[in-house]
């Protein structure tokens, strides 16, 4: 699809003149503003002002030296990022990113897409993103708190719990957030909820380590029931078997569902009889191996090399939860030739354009990533409440006000995008509700 509305055309091109090496980036503007025609058209007050052109451009990107020292005593040089994207609802929120891939163009469409989603979310949060082109893999607990204190030792002059809170992403859990919120806390001398997805003894939430994964399954059940479905009795794949993937596990067999593959960046496990999600979570979360190893706990799986190959697996419902652009149209037309029913995103962005098309042209159930995957940074909303109020609620308690939010997120979709013309079309619906509730703030904000 290409723009055909004369204002989005000429942000689109501006954008890509400024920006052209940025690729992630402008496929991240384009899918939403190929959404925004019927809502540009029907609003002349979104271009009168250049909402979107506003939009498009970061409040502010800051982008830092992380010097550490390696366990031999080599002084290690990463880079550091902290785009704050959007601050027209709430204080800038949004994970800390660490893996070799990571660059600016990673950062902003990460940055971007958070915008909308936290929107959707309802709470009151703006969109930002950061991190690192640190590798975790292979380094020591220590070589980890000293990158994770030299971080901080330049991100704390730009964060705060009014201004921008950070929490985990890809290589980001409980142990770096520990290290991040001790320095911060060290420099500052102050306690404060800066950082969620904290440890339960200071100031986590219960729940936030589930949110994500839980909040894709009340999602895509959510759609499912729309649709006359449910997990009951289907064959789920995941892909990755990080934080979103294992309670995106746990939450789906609960629900009914049975999750045959699951995989890591190395390669893909098949069990037919159904993972264990405590298996997983104690290779990935406890041991820190690869996913091949879950055959020294279940010999009767199989383990395939390289992790694309997933998307062959025959299922009914599948779960991209690795990272983006992990489902192409290759594998997109494995699995609608399958029979697969429905693709519900938990990664972000892990569909490319073309998957998409395929997914929804073969007349299968979608769900965008910046819907279905808002359940970790809703919570992490809960935890920022939770914390001004000095409060903390029980397991429960969150898990029901997740449930509803991910339950509100689905219907906020299916309304707009019925609203505007495109019954059925989350996508469309997502891009559109998180759109007007920031462009509807910014307008009243004036030229800021
Ligand atoms: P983790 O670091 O816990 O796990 C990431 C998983 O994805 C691992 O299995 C990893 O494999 C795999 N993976 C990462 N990069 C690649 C790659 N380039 N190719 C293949 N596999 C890869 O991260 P999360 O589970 O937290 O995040 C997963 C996705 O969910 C990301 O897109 C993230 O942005 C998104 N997300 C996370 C949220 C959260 O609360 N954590 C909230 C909303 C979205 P390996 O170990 O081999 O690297
Ligand atoms: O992509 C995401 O929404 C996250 N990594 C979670 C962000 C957060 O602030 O909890």
């Amino acid at each position: 699809m290409s723009l055909k509305n004369a204002y989005l055309k000429s942000v689109m091109e501006g954008l890509k003149a400024r920006n052209g090496h940025e690729k992630e980036f402008l496929q991240a503007v384009e899918e939403v503003l190929e959404s925004l025609e019927p809502v540009v058209e029907a609003d002349p007050r979104y271009e009168q002002q250049n909402i979107v052109g506003r939009i498009v451009e970061p409040e502010r990107a800051i982008l830092f030296r992380v010097p550490w020292v390696d366990d031999n005593g080599v002084v290690q040089v990463n880079r550091g990022y902290r785009v704050q994207f959007n601050s027209a609802i709430g204080p800038y929120k949004g994970g800390l990113r660490l893996h070799p891939t990571v660059n600016l163009s990673v950062i902003k469409f990460l940055g971007f897409e958070q915008i909308f989603k936290n929107a959707l979310t309802t709470l009151p949060m703006g969109g930002g993103k950061g991190g690192s082109d640190f590798d975790p893999k292979g380094k020591s607990d220590g070589e980890i708190m000293r990158f994770c204190q030299s971080f901080m030792n330049e991100l704390y002059r730009h964060i705060g719990p009014d201004t921008d809170v950070p929490a985990g992403d890809i290589g980001v859990g409980a142990r770096e957030i520990g290290y991040l919120f001790g320095q911060y806390k060290k420099l500052r001398n102050e306690w404060t909820g800066v950082l969620t997805g904290k440890g339960l003894s200071y100031g986590g939430s219960l729940a936030r380590t589930e949110a994500t994964g839980f909040g894709l399954c009340y999602f895509a059940d959510a759609q499912l029931h729309d649709n006359g479905q449910s997990f009951e009795g289907k064959r789920v794949v995941i892909s990755g078997s990080g934080n979103v993937a294992i309670y995106a596990n746990q939450k789906c067999t609960q629900l009914g569902g049975k999750v045959i593959a699951m995989s890591d960046s190395n390669g893909y496990i098949v069990d037919e009889n159904g993972i264990d999600y405590k298996v997983i979570q104690e290779i990935k979360e406890v041991k820190r191996a690869r996913i091949k190893t879950y055959l020294d706990y279940v010999p009767t799986a199989k383990y395939v090399e390289g992790c694309s190959g997933i998307w062959t697996v025959a299922c009914d419902i599948a779960l991209p939860c690795a990272t983006q652009n992990e489902l192409d149209e290759e594998g997109a037309k494995a699995l609608i030739a399958n029979g697969c029913i429905g693709v519900f995103e938990g990664a972000n962005m892990p569909c490319t354009p073309e998957a998409i098309t395929a997914i929804k042209g073969a007349g299968l159930m979608f769900s965008p990533a910046k819907a279905s995957n808002a359940g970790g940074v809703a919570t992490s909303g809960l935890e920022m409440s939770q914390n001004s109020g000095r409060i903390s609620w029980t397991f429960e308690e969150v898990d029901a006000k997740l449930k509803n939010i991910m339950e509100g997120i689905y219907k906020a979709c299916a309304d707009a995008a019925e609203k505007y013309g495109m019954k059925g079309d989350i996508q469309a619906g997502a891009n559109i509700a998180g759109f007007l509730k920031v462009a509807d703030a910014m307008l009243w904000q004036g030229i800021c």
